[in-house]
Formats: C-alpha cells, structure tokens, sequence
C-alpha cells in the first residue's frame, strides 16, 4: 500500500474529490497553507493499494490545474511586523505530490 499526499489548489478540490470518489478512492483532506505564497490550499492523504497508484494520479493530473498566482499575494515581513505587499508573479502547479510505503495498514 502506498500513501499518496497531494498538496492542490482550494479551486481544483470540488472536480478532484468528485473524482477520486467517483473511482472508489478513499481519502482524507486537511486545510493547509503553503510556506511561500501562505494562501490556503489542501492536502489530501490517499491510502491507496500499490496497483491503483498510477490511476489515482492520472485523476489528480487531469483535474489539478497550473494557475499564475495573483502578484499581490506575496508580502514581506517588516522588522516592525508589518506587511509589504510587492509585486511577483508566480505559477502554482497544479499538484505537489509525494508517495509515501505505508509500513502498515490498521482499520478498528
Ligand atoms: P470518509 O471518507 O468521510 O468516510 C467515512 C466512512 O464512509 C468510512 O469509514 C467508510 O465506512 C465509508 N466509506 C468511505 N468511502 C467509501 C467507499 N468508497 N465505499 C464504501 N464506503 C465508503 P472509515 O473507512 O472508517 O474511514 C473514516 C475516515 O478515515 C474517512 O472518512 C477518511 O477521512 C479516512 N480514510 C479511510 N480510508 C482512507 C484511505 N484509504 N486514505 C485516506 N483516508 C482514509
Ligand atoms: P507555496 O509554498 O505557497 O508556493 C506557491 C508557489 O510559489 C510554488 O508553486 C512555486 O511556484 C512558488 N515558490 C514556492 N517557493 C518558492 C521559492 N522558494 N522561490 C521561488 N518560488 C517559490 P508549487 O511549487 O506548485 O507549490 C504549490 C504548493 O505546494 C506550495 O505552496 C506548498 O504548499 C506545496 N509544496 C510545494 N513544494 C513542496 C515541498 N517540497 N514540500 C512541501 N510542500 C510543498
């Protein structure tokens, strides 16, 4: 079994959990923020069996699109703790994703 962990966009999350449940994938979605942009995003774990894994990212692939991220997103943080907003234009991809051996396996 692996454990897939995607890390995707809030506007692809609606389509991608349709999908995956749709295909019989279980998962569990946690709200999370990225370290550089520090907008919201998701992270979905995906317990899945080793021969469902290139399926289960080909959905992802398909339904997790690349989107230029608005430049004023990004600030700077000031030694007086405030924020400097300036300008950046940066491309989110559509999904970060890493597979991960689950060791074990339990449901009780
Ligand atoms: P949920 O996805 O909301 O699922 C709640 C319960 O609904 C499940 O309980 C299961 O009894 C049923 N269920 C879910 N998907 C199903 C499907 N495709 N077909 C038939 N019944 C289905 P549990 O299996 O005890 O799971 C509880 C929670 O644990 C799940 O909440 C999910 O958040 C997480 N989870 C379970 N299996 C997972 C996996 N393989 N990967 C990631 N998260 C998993
Ligand atoms: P954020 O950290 O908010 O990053 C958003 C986008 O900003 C990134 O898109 C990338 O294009 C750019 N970026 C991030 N760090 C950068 C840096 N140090 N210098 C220049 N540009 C940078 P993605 O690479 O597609 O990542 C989207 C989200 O996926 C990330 O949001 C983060 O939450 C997660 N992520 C990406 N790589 C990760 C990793 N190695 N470990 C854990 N999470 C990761």
């Amino acid at each position: 079994m692996k454990l897939i962990i995607a890390i995707v966009q809030d506007q692809d999350l609606y389509l991608l959990r349709e999908d995956l449940a749709k295909n019989n994938f279980r998962m569990t979605k946690l709200s999370s923020s990225g370290g550089f942009l520090k907008i919201g995003n998701s992270t979905l774990l995906i317990g899945v069996e080793d021969e469902r894994v290139e399926e289960c990212l080909k959905i992802i692939e398909e339904d997790c699109k690349a989107r230029t991220a608005d430049s004023s997103l990004l600030n700077i943080t000031m030694p007086t703790d405030s924020y400097m907003p300036y300008p950046v234009e940066v491309t989110i991809g559509g999904a970060t994703v890493f597979i991960l051996d689950v060791e074990e396996y339990h449901r009780f």
